[in-house]
């Protein structure tokens, strides 16, 4: 039954799309910013026009989860993959290395005809053969290691910050997010013919908290701590450059037909508005592993529809891959599920039969914790939490976990 109704689907998306035409991709991810960080999920004093807005437009998918920190998250985005399978344990010290023979997003999409880029933060290895360019990436514009400033670019700031292009060391000048966001304009202008996948993982508004004040002043005139008005500056910087590509896709005539998901790595850092959820980055409570996913396609999906069942970061690998028909390799094992029949137009529901686990294992190398969700019933085993040690256990549903019902 739900194999044929998966069948169902998409065929209707195949039919839809045209025989031989697949859609432009664009992923743009954020880095720490979390569910509360968007004007649309209820935060009053942040100013996020353009994604709410986008959000309007847009499906959104209001319980997608993803881990509590960056390099498992991104490992996961690229593979479908858990990323302790990929060789990411977690964000630094060795540990952020993903396999060289992993087959990526931009692999999949690249070996079918697709130009593809990445502009921003890679964060799953520095050197051959774990760099972008050697992962399916055609151009590459990035800062190294987990945040500009970091090894191997120490004394670089998010103004006038050295950065990667095409393998090359530059001095870039400008702001970090104008750079990646005019890189990716530039990506977009090069070729009509070909279809895209274009991948935006920004480095903000992840710490270091540095932005123009024509961006932060204003939340601090509104009586908020500096730490959240740099924060919510470097998100309102990001908001007009998203806004810009998106009016750029409609310059270009190809908003339509371009498929543009928004979301973010991890929960934010502690401090500010999260929208009640319990817990933040790091942690694998829900303030730490569920995060904005909206995704935007106007000849295929429907403006402003919700769906509440769980997802997560290891389905956008088979999602993006069967919508733009193509086959979804079976070895190595892929640990997502397609959300193609959800989203769809079709009132297609599925059931999540058997055990579908959202796997947040991290601080592998520091301590243990984890937490595993099979639909509607979540663990959380978290020593650092936990003051017993004990294993907690909660509901994924959104009322419990915004009581903090435990
Ligand atoms: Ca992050």
């Amino acid at each position: 039954m739900r194999f044929a109704a998966f069948a169902f689907s998409l065929l209707m998306v195949l039919c839809a799309s045209g025989a031989g035409e697949r859609p432009n991709i664009i992923l743009v991810l954020t880095d720490d910013q979390g569910y509360g960080d968007l004007g649309v999920h209820g935060n009053e004093a942040i100013d996020t026009p353009h994604l709410d807005a986008f959000a309007s437009q847009a499906l959104g998918m209001e319980r997608f989860y993803v881990n509590p920190l960056c390099s498992p998250t991104r490992a996961s985005i690229m593979t479908g993959r858990y990323h302790l399978r990929t060789g990411i344990l977690h964000t630094s010290r060795g540990a952020a290395k993903m396999f060289g023979d992993e087959y990526t997003i931009a692999e999949a999409f690249r070996n079918v005809g697709y130009r593809t880029g990445i502009f921003g933060k890679w964060h799953l290895g520095d050197n051959y053969p774990m760099r972008p360019q050697d992962q399916g990436f055609e151009e590459t514009l990035i800062h190294k290691s987990g945040g500009i400033g970091q090894t191997p670019d120490t004394d670089a700031d998010y103004f006038n910050p050295v950065l990667w292009l095409n393998g090359e060391r530059i001095k870039a000048k400008g702001y970090c997010t104008d750079l990646f966001f005019e890189g990716a304009l530039s990506f977009l202008k090069e070729d009509t013919e070909k279809p895209f996948f274009l991948y935006i993982p920004l480095n903000v508004p992840h710490t270091s908290l540095v932005v123009a004040d024509q961006y932060s002043r204003v939340f601090e005139e509104e009586g908020l701590s500096e730490a959240t008005a740099k924060i919510y500056g470097m998100l309102k910087n990001l908001d007009d450059n998203f806004g810009a590509m998106m009016a750029q896709l409609e310059t270009q005539g190809i908003d339509d037909d371009t498929l543009v998901v928004f979301m973010s790595d991890n929960g934010p850092t502690r401090g500010r508005y999260n929208a009640d959820l319990r817990g933040a980055k790091a942690n694998v409570y829900e303030g730490g592993i569920r995060v904005p996913f909206y995704v935007r396609w106007p000849d295929r999906l429907e403006a402003g529809k919700r769906i509440d069942r769980i997802a997560a970061h290891i389905d956008l690998f088979p999602t993006l891959l069967e919508i733009a028909g193509i086959d979804i390799p079976q070895d190595p094992v892929i640990d997502g599920k397609s959300l193609a029949p959800l989203l769809d137009r079709e009132p297609v529901v599925i059931g999540m039969a058997g055990p579908y686990a959202v796997y947040a294992a991290y601080k592998i190398h520091r301590s243990s914790s984890l937490s595993k969700c099979n639909g509607d019933h979540a663990e959380v085993q978290a020593g650092e939490l936990s003051e017993d040690g004990q294993c907690e256990s909660f509901f994924c549903g959104y009322c419990e976990s915004r009581t903090g019902a435990l």
